[in-house]
């Protein structure tokens, strides 16, 4: 079986044609305001290659069928390609079992699932959760939401000025009323990679379970949930060349098992009746209702599209346009980083003088470049920053060095308009 162990991130080997892999992505062909599109924008959603466009497109063309319940041919048909996704993904992430492999909407959901029916069951007053200071806002509010609602407490590490989680911190909040660590693998408003294996023997040792928020983390090398040995771990489809609509929660099956489901409906049960309600097993128990069929079946494709690649020759890739990104931009006059973490990936984050974050999105945009400016649902991370906003560039498999040139231009520009900075 695979393992793409997490040391892969830096691995120097692997040869990548991107200029192949950018004819893959259609939607890379347009120009906007009759400049070439650079999109850069790839941590709030990534582009979908041809394979993953036309593998719904067969579906709904060939295949479109409900699953789990048709014994009709369309139906297996589905069934088939459904689970095989599941699989799919299970050995994208090296799961022991398919049955640990949960589909949802999204990174989100699954968050809400764990905060829901993990937190729901085994929260108490005076218990706590413990989140970093760097969490996007989908892994703040679930919380929140279950801590209020059991009369348990959040607990925040702090980070420091490069963006790294404080570890003395970390540890010091470690104790017998810690019941929940949720951290997430890499920051979306940072870049920071967290040294998540070790965070996680750290919370086993005070017999915490682990939630890793892998939104920023499944999309950019290889996950091996048996060596993080991590206890959840939640990723959407539509960051990693997939569909929107769809994300994944990995859970380890001893704890799904003890867990209530999350939703009632169809598909989740063995036996209905007034009195009594037997659930299914898994991971159906959490699967209630009609899923969205083609866009498990969409990220099916798309994880074979991303193992096609080569997960190791990707992640070389975009560390190698994430640095030289890196080093280019820190060269434009007034151009200040936002995070210089010990370990990034993926992304960068700045502020430029005391421009305005969205007027500098709205310059690039009329050089046809696409980045995301604001506080990138991590307002906290802002807080923590002392700005308001920031700009930030991220980085797939399809970025080169060259559209690195043209978003330092773009700045220069920028610079150049707003005189006197
Ligand atoms: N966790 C992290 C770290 C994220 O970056 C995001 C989305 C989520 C969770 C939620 O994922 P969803 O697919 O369920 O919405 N982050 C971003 C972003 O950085 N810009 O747009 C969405």
């Amino acid at each position: 079986m695979r393992s793409v162990k997490i040391s892969s991130w830096h691995n120097p080997n692997g040869s990548f044609d991107v200029a192949r892999v950018r004819k893959d992505f259609p939607v890379l062909e347009q120009t906007v305001h009759g400049k070439p599109l650079v999109y850069l924008d790839n941590a709030a959603t990534a582009q979908k290659p041809r394979a993953v466009i036309q593998r719904i497109v067969q579906y709904y063309e060939t295949e479109n069928s409900n699953i789990h319940r048709g014994v009709h041919r369309l139906s297996e048909t589905a069934t088939r390609a459904y689970e095989g996704a599941r699989t799919a993904v299970r050995r994208l992430i090296h799961a022991a079992d398919d049955r640990e492999v949960v589909f949802a909407r999204g990174a989100t959901e699954a968050i809400n699932l764990v905060a829901r029916s993990y937190g729901g069951a085994h929260l108490q007053a005076g218990d706590e959760v413990v989140i970093s200071a760097m969490e996007h806002h989908s892994n703040i509010v679930p919380w929140q939401f279950i801590c209020r609602e059991k009369g348990a407490k959040l607990r925040v590490i702090p980070v420091d000025d490069g963006g790294d989680i404080v570890m003395e911190a970390y540890h010091r909040l470690l104790g017998p009323r810690t019941r929940m660590v949720a951290l997430p693998h890499v920051s979306n408003a940072l870049g920071t990679v967290n040294p998540i294996k070790g965070m996680i023997a750290d919370a086993h040792r005070v017999g915490a379970p682990v939630l890793i928020d892998g939104a920023q983390g499944a999309p950019h090398a290889g996950v091996d949930v048996q060596d993080l040995d991590c206890d959840f771990y939640a990723f959407s489809s539509h960051k990693l060349y997939g569909p929107t609509g769809v994300g994944v929660l990995y859970g380890k099956a001893a704890l799904l098992e003890d867990m209530p489901p999350y939703q009632g409906g169809g598909d989740m049960i063995l036996s209905v009746s007034f009195e009594e309600t037997e659930y299914n097993v898994l991971p159906y128990k959490f699967e209630a209702g009609t899923p969205n069929i083609a866009g498990v079946i969409g990220l099916g494709a798309a994880v074979e599209y991303l193992t096609g690649l080569g997960l190791e020759a990707v992640a070389n890739h975009e560390d190698q346009v994430l640095a030289y990104a890196v080093e280019r931009l820190t060269q434009v006059p007034g151009v200040r980083l936002v995070g210089t973490p010990e370990r990034r990936a993926s992304l960068v984050s700045f502020v430029l003088g005391d421009v305005h974050a969205h007027d500098i999105g709205t310059i690039l945009d009329q050089e046809g470049i696409a980045v995301r400016t604001g506080h990138h649902c991590a307002m906290p991370v802002m807080d923590r920053f002392g700005v308001p906003a920031t700009v930030r560039a991220s980085f797939a498999c399809y970025n080169t060095e060259a559209e690195v040139d043209v978003l330092a231009e773009g700045l220069e520009k920028a610079r150049r308009l707003f005189a006197g900075v």
